[in-house]
């Protein structure tokens, strides 16, 4: 089953908005296997935001996403990283649709308030950053039938 990592970065933390987003992602219907409150260190920072890292942005992106706690998830369905980036909506919030996390919680490309990899093999790459393999949870869920075709 493919899976993403989200991220509810420290502006969502210090806004109180990290259940609402939960809270979207579950209606949505993907599936939780794992979640921790932590604050990231500057390396991991770095490597987690390494592809931007000669663009002007990246120091204050790596000041900010170190600045506080964050709340990291794996979420898991078919199609996992399209349907978190579509919920999430477009990097800029003031082009993001309405509807989305970032379309209806923010107004600042730096101030967007949740990360979602872009990519299965970012996803892959980013999840082994943020997770040990015993952190990320196998369970069944009663209501997968009605969420999922079998
Ligand atoms: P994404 O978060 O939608 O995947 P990316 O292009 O990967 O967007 O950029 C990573 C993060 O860097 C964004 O979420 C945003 O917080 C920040 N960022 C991107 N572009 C800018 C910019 O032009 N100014 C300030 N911050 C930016
Ligand atoms: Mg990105």
């Amino acid at each position: 089953m493919e899976r993403t990592l989200v991220l509810v970065k420290p502006d969502g933390v210090q806004r109180g908005l990290c259940g609402e987003i939960i809270h979207r992602l579950e209606r949505r219907g993907l599936k939780l296997v794992a979640m921790k409150l932590m604050q990231l260190d500057d390396v991991t920072a770095r490597e987690h935001y390494r592809e931007h890292v000669d663009r002007p942005f990246f120091g204050g992106l790596v000041s900010f996403i170190t600045s506080g706690p964050l709340v990291a998830m794996v979420w898991e369905a078919d199609g996992a990283v399209e349907i978190v980036r579509g919920t999430m909506g477009t990097t800029d919030p003031g082009k993001a649709a309405p509807g989305s996390v970032r379309g209806d919680l923010a107004v600042n490309i730096g101030r967007n308030v949740v990360h979602g990899s872009d990519s299965v093999e970012s996803a892959e790459r980013e999840i082994r950053l943020f997770f040990s393999a015993e952190e990320i949870l196998t369970y069944s869920r009663d209501s997968d039938p009605w969420i999922i075709e079998p």
